[in-house]
């Protein structure tokens, strides 16, 4: 669609399931200006003309600087089935073009480039695998899937915050919900806090949810969305849970145990620009000092126990699953792990929400042999959770039960940050749907509240089982309430102390 404005031409047109909007404005004497909002002003010398033909040039000579490279035409989508979890380690291993979307077992899901698919099938077949194209091109399925949006797409400016949990936010909606959902609740207070910037300079926003405006101190659930910019779905879920936390009179035994703390999400530059320009991005936006790839992947960045790019990482920048220079080089990794490293005495639970594929994941990712020393809990827990949603999920550790990958936020949280219960939830589609990173917007309600209940039901398990020290806020003038430690779950005294707590009696936790 073109639109002549006095002199200045914009045009929008769709490719990548986005779209994309250009300005081109004659420049007389020097050229045709062009301006996206992703690649910025540029140039194009030695062309005095009217506008309209600068926008016929710009989008003849255009089409691979402003942005062809971050589409998906013709790549496939394939799925890849080995005789042995080895033979598919030897597979994808030093071939960083693969693009992992999901892995169970011996299978995995990925995409490729066109111009790599040939010696895919070779390094296959020589393993004694199998691949099967599940998609020819991908571009098509991203468009596809934006027209699908469109169609459900509200065309009014204002939205309710109803509205916006049945769809999903670009990144300007993103924050505006959650400003939206900071006032009207008669059931919480909440406060916005900015725990970071992006490396782009965008707020990382986490909204605080309590029962009151006491500041009391309590035991706190800790979740986060969005590390990964593409999994859309985590952070519909992580505002179906402030919504529900908020405004649900139901939330307020929730409310009356934890304090909860969310950052839907946490990579705004991903994020955003997988909804303007490369539905696939998985990565942060940064530069790479030597390179031209942009991006590490932060779920690879987190360093726990130490930066170790070979243990399912990259050291290639141009890799989606780059681990980035050093360890917590990434501003948002940094941003997660200094909040998680201040906020350690409350947070009982770490929640990542990711996608797709329907697992929880507890430590460690960083090696298939180490295990915690409460691994038995950590999936006794995860089976709660599981019981309350689709009973369906994946559980185990995500070395084990997903594939061995260092730098991941779990992993720091429990090491690291030293929370008990850490875990990494990949939200649905599950494995074998044809949908992947984009469930269709009718999908969301469902994907959402199954996520809440196993949320819910997850803490109401640790409300049983965790504990914090006694609250510093609040002004105790008894003795007897000071003195009181927390009884360990193993005590045969643990419900007599549980019911004195829930009378008051004992306060905090
Ligand atoms: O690979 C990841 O970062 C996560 N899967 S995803 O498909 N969302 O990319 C799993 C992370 C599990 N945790 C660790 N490996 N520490
Ligand atoms: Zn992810």
């Amino acid at each position: 669609m073109l639109l002549l404005n006095s002199g200045r031409v914009e045009a929008s047109w769709i490719t990548r399931g986005l779209v994309n909007r250009l300005k081109v404005t004659t420049l007389p004497g020097q050229g045709c200006l062009s301006w996206t909002p992703d690649n910025g002003p540029r140039l194009w010398p030695g062309v005095t003309m009217l506008s309209g033909v600068c926008v016929i040039l710009v989008l003849t000579l255009g089409q691979a600087v402003l942005g062809e490279e971050a589409g998906y035409r013709s790549y496939k989508l394939v799925k890849v089935d080995a005789p042995s979890e080895l033979k598919l380690r030897a597979i994808v291993s030093g071939r960083d073009w693969v693009d992992v979307f999901s892995s169970e077992g011996v299978s995995l899901t990925a995409m490729v480039p066109p111009r790599h698919l040939a010696e895919l099938i070779r390094v296959v077949k020589s393993q004694g695998g199998k691949i099967t194209v599940l998609h020819e091109d991908m571009q098509k399925v991203a468009d596809e899937e934006y027209r699908e949006r469109m169609r459900h797409r509200r065309r009014r400016a204002v939205t309710t915050k109803e509205q916006d949990l049945l769809t999903y936010l670009d990144l300007d909606k993103q924050y505006a919900f959650q400003d939206k959902i900071l006032s009207g609740s008669s059931n919480a207070h909440m406060v916005k806090e900015r725990i970071g910037r992006s490396s782009e300079d965008r707020d990382i926003n986490l909204i605080r949810i309590s029962a009151d405006a006491s500041g009391q101190k309590k035991r706190t659930i800790f979740i986060d969305a969005g590390i990964h910019a593409r999994e859309w779905i985590a952070p519909a879920t992580a505002n179906y849970i402030l919504y529900q936390l908020a405004y649900n009179a139901s939330s307020a035994g929730l409310l009356r145990d934890f304090n909860w703390e969310i950052v839907p999400v946490l990579n705004p530059d991903g994020y955003r620009y997988s909804h303007v320009s490369s539905r696939y991005w998985r990565k942060n936006r940064q530069g790479n000092t030597g390179s031209q790839c942009i991006g590490t992947d932060l779920n690879r960045n987190f360093g726990y126990p130490q930066h170790m790019p070979s243990a399912g990482g990259s050291s290639n920048p141009c890799s989606d699953i780059y681990s980035g220079p050093s360890k917590l080089s990434a501003p948002e990794s940094r941003a997660l792990k200094n909040y998680l490293d201040s906020h350690n005495d409350t947070i009982v639970a770490y929640l990542s929400l990711h996608s797709f594929g329907r697992y929880i994941l507890y430590p460690w990712g960083y090696s298939l042999t180490a295990t915690p020393s409460d691994a038995a809990e950590l999936e006794r827990v995860a089976q709660v959770a599981n019981k309350a949603m689709s009973d369906d999920y994946i559980t185990g550790s995500s070395s084990k039960a997903l594939y061995v990958a260092a730098g991941g936020s779990d992993d720091y949280a429990k090491g690291g940050a030293k929370i008990d219960y850490s875990y990494t939830i990949e939200l649905p589609p599950g494995m074998s749907s044809r949908y992947n990173f984009a469930p269709p917007t009718s999908s969301i309600p469902g994907y959402t509240s199954e996520a809440w209940n196993g949320v819910q039901a997850l803490a109401r398990e640790l409300a049983k089982v965790t504990a914090i020290a006694a609250p510093t806020t609040t002004k105790i003038t008894t003795t007897t309430t000071t003195t009181q430690k927390p009884i360990p779950v193993q005590s045969p005294y643990y419900w007599l102390y549980q019911w004195l707590k829930d009378q008051g009696v004992i306060l905090g936790k």
